[in-house]
């Protein structure tokens, strides 16, 4: 789909590649794209799927992309239980060529004495059967397997896949919500002391890592102790002792016990903080022996890397284990013989035996699916949907679009820190202290001609204006208390003037006060990823808008890990940000990432070398009323203080809201048990969500795209016959 913007025109001279930097000159006109809407219609009614039974959910009415309300209703226990059933099962090849073979111990041996059980509410179709493989496609690259020393597994769901963590969240969209806390998971059930302060959680006993080495609770304190609470260790997913509250202390008491202690009472939210991705503990079997403090001959660098992502098979809590991996080509993924989940009937999940990750680029991920060479994609970049769409409404389409509720935004992000975090240089410094202003905020927010932006995207009822803050689909979303900054460049020049902005030197571009900076244009960079069409798109338009209000923006693009790095070291003026965490839309999950709570916690404002975090005024009433929304369970008291903060948040121009917009999701026809409008992104990502250990094929349309049918992993540490000799 060629963007509206045609970018090669203007790209002459002044274009370098991802990092480059670049300056913009011409007007755009989004009007071609307006008319699209009408054939919208049409194009949705390719989402139903006659093949699939009729409690299959079909997605008839895509339009109707509002809140979260209409999603959820199940209890927790509905959706998942931890008990003992009569028998148990697995795939007949498993027995028959491992177990029989005495190569595997009985299904029931490597069982945990009470697995956890997926109950009916969590399959739409009812029970499934075993076979077939899920194709998925990753933009991401993994560096290793050492999750809790920070490295990623390439992202894309491979780490949903493979860790498993204390608690659960990604399912909870599907949960009433009076009953909403997260799902027990490692921790199978969990107990607080009469005054709050204590809670005790008992882990699943008996369950083992895929190389059938017991999972106990010293795996979970060599996570908290030797890697959360390591200051040179940096788990991936951020998580920090701060991520669980000052002063909190973790013990074992027990084989199969934990017990934490905090300094505040039943601090709920900390529960959301066990899930993906801060509490899911790696290996200490194979971890601990590279660890400095056990290992003196290594490094931190070398604990970091000891397990490359050459190395097949790092045992795994997760349903599937990593096999095969050609770089730049694919990871294959086969079923985990120590799988501790089953269905209802006993069976041993996962029913699909092989997952499989192309490694192409992110705008790959719908494209496969489209093509037929992959069976599974979020839908999150708008720019892709009209196609997506069309493909889908072809006669015989292998797949269908399933939208979830509007959970997906991008945003501007302004460094707030004005005390050296990033080290900026003199240019930065007098652009942060800009930031710092309220009225050069509002100044650039009714810049932005949200509109517009959103119609460079995709035309029809996707894409809606958003204003910062809690997007419209949270439940503690509160409409009346959200300052919109609609477009008016003119009204933006006057703000920018009224800071002593004005375009002295006739170049189209305001410049600073003759005593800052001698006068030279104000410039900001702002830094975006080049990874998919949307961000591209949006950075450009943000950077016209600007330009029409006077100020001066130019592109810094860089990719993944590179641009979270320039980030987390404060090395921005501004970041165009999608919305991939949990806070703006579920409040409850991540809350104290929702204003600066800590000197290094929060995305855009942190500390800067003499480690004092130089709040604003307006920062510390958010961060006031942030603490007291974790620190009450009453909804209404919640919903006051969210409509707050949303307030604040709004008319301070916290961030410069762009667009919100549902994420999707491409299905192969083939997939069932797949619940109907999963979000892409709300409590965590839709590989989460959909709880893909349940997804399976009817026999009629399994296919043949299984890579390595009838084999399992083979053990880590030591060359096995299972894995026909392979390490
Ligand atoms: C989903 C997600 C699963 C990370 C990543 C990626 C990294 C960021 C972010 C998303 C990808 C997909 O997001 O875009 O749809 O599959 O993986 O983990 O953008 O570069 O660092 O925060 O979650």
């Amino acid at each position: 789909m060629q963007t509206p913007l045609d970018l090669g025109k203007r790209a002459s001279a002044s274009t370098y590649g991802p990092g480059g930097v670049r300056a913009g000159k011409a007007p755009f006109s989004a009007a071609p794209w307006v008319a699209l809407g009408a054939t919208l219609a049409l194009l949705l009614a390719g989402c139903s799927d006659p093949g699939l039974s009729s409690s299959m959910p079909s997605v008839t009415s895509p339009i109707t992309l509002g809140d979260t309300s209409q999603v959820g209703g199940i209890k927790p226990s509905d959706l998942v239980s931890f008990k003992a059933l009569p028998a148990y099962s697995e795939p007949d090849w498993v027995t028959r060529e491992f177990v029989a073979k005495g190569q595997l111990p009985p299904v029931s041996e490597r069982l945990p004495r009470q697995p956890l059980v997926f109950g009916p509410a969590a399959m739409p179709d009812g029970l499934g059967v075993y076979g077939d493989v899920l194709r998925q496609v990753t933009g991401g690259r993994p560096e290793g397997w050492n999750y809790s020393a920070g490295q990623s597994q390439g992202w894309g769901g491979v780490d949903i896949g493979t860790m498993e963590c204390l608690t659960r969240t990604g399912p909870l969209f599907l949960v009433d919500r009076d009953a909403l806390e997260p799902l027990p998971n490692l921790a199978r059930a969990w107990t607080w002391s009469r005054d709050g302060l204590q809670l005790t959680m008992d882990l699943v006993e008996g369950a083992k890592w895929s190389d059938g080495h017991p999972f106990t609770s010293d795996d979970v304190m060599f996570y908290w102790q030797d890697n959360v609470l390591d200051p040179n260790v940096s788990p991936l997913n951020g998580a920090s002792g701060e991520s669980f509250g000052p002063g909190t202390t973790l013990e074992a008491v027990g084989p199969y016990r934990i017990r934490w202690t905090f300094k505040r009472p039943f601090p709920r939210d900390y529960l959301y903080q066990m899930g993906y991705g801060k509490f899911c503990p790696g290996p200490a079997h194979v971890l601990r022996p590279q660890h400095p403090k056990y290992n003196q001959r290594n490094s931190y660098q070398n604990y970091k890397l000891a397990f490359p992502a050459s190395r097949m098979n790092f045992p795994t809590m997760g349903a599937w284990v990593v096999t095969e991996y050609r770089p730049d080509d694919i990871l294959i993924l086969r079923r985990n013989p120590y799988f501790w989940k089953v269905d209802a009937s006993g069976r041993q999940l996962p029913y699909l035996d092989e997952m499989q990750y192309r490694l192409l680029g992110w705008n790959d991920r719908d494209v496969q699916v489209i093509a037929g060479g992959s069976d599974l994609a979020n839908l999150e970049s708008p720019a892709s949907f009209v196609e997506a769409l069309r493909g889908a409404a072809k006669p015989g389409a292998g797949y269908r679009v399933a939208f979830g509720p509007r959970t997906s935004a991008y945003s501007v992000l302004m460094n707030l820190s004005g005390n050296g975090w990033g080290e900026p240089d003199g240019r930065a410094q007098a652009l942060r202290d800009l930031n710092r202003q309220q009225a050069f905020r509002q100044a650039v927010s009714m810049a932005m001609d949200r509109q517009s932006l959103g119609l460079t995207q995709v035309g029809g009822p996707f894409v809606k204006p958003y204003a910062g803050g809690l997007l419209a689909s949270s439940p503690f979303y509160d409409a009346s208390a959200t300052r919109q900054f609609d477009h008016d460049p003119r009204a933006a020049r006057a703000l920018l003037r009224s800071v002593g902005l004005i375009d002295r030197d006739g170049d189209g571009y305001v410049n600073y006060p003759p005593n800052v900076r001698n006068g030279e244009n104000v410039t900001a960079i702002l830094t975006a990823s080049p990874d998919t069409i949307t961000e591209r798109t949006l950075a450009e338009g943000v950077l016209l808008f600007a330009r029409d209000a006077g100020l001066r923006v130019v592109l810094r693009f860089a990719s993944g890990p590179q641009r979270d790095a320039l980030i987390a070291s404060g090395q921005f003026d501004w970041v165009l940000a999608r919305h991939d965490t949990t806070e703006l839309t579920t409040v409850v999950q991540g809350a104290d990432a929702l204003a600066p709570m800590g000197p290094y916690t929060h995305k855009s404002h942190r500390a800067g070398p003499n480690g004092q975090l130089d709040l604003l005024a307006y920062e510390r009433e958010m961060v006031r009323l942030t603490q007291a929304f974790i620190a009450t369970d009453n909804n209404s008291e919640r919903r006051r203080l969210m409509s707050q903060y949303q307030r604040v948040s709004t008319e301070q121009v916290n961030t410069v809201g762009l667009i919100q917009f549902p994420g999707g999701l491409l299905i192969d026809k083939r997939l069932a048990n797949v619940p109907p409008r999963t979000p892409t992104i709300m409590f965590n990502w839709a590989e989460d969500a959909l709880m893909r250990e349940r997804l399976f094929v009817p026999k009629a349309r399994q296919s043949r795209h299984e890579l390595r049918p009838g084999t399992l992993p083979g053990c880590f540490a030591c060359r096995s016959p299972a894995s026909g000799g392979k390490p």
